[in-house]
């Protein structure tokens, strides 16, 4: 019984490290910068509207997805065009908070 709480924990461990891994590297992406030029405007708007109409155009597809569903739809548009006329939305996902990830770590079944 031990030996499974033991291997859950650092299964736990393990999950906690590969999410804060996977969180750093998508701090890289500029959400809502759908067609990767730094900037968050009306050509992302103009870009994202195409792409979901069916258009051949280019995007970044995972700056796209602003509401972070793993789908690049018209909530995505809306979302984005709200961010855009300076609506109180949020497009980035959440910073990690580095401090927590390890402390919070209590083992106590000994
Ligand atoms: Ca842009
Ligand atoms: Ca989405």
């Amino acid at each position: 019984m031990k030996k499974t709480l033991i291997v859950l924990a650092a299964l736990c461990l393990l999950i906690t490290a590969v999410m804060g891994a996977m969180a750093v590297s998508a701090a890289s992406v500029v959400y809502g910068d759908v067609n990767d030029d730094g900037k968050i405007n009306n050509k992302d708007y103009g870009r994202l509207q195409q792409y979901i109409n069916d258009w051949e155009v280019t995007i970044n597809e995972v700056a796209a997805d602003v509401n972070q569903d793993g789908k690049v739809n018209n909530k995505d548009l809306g979302r984005l065009q709200q961010y855009i006329n300076g609506w109180d939305v949020t497009i980035q996902p959440e910073e990690p908070d580095d401090d927590n990830i390890y402390n919070d770590t209590e083992l106590e079944w000994d």
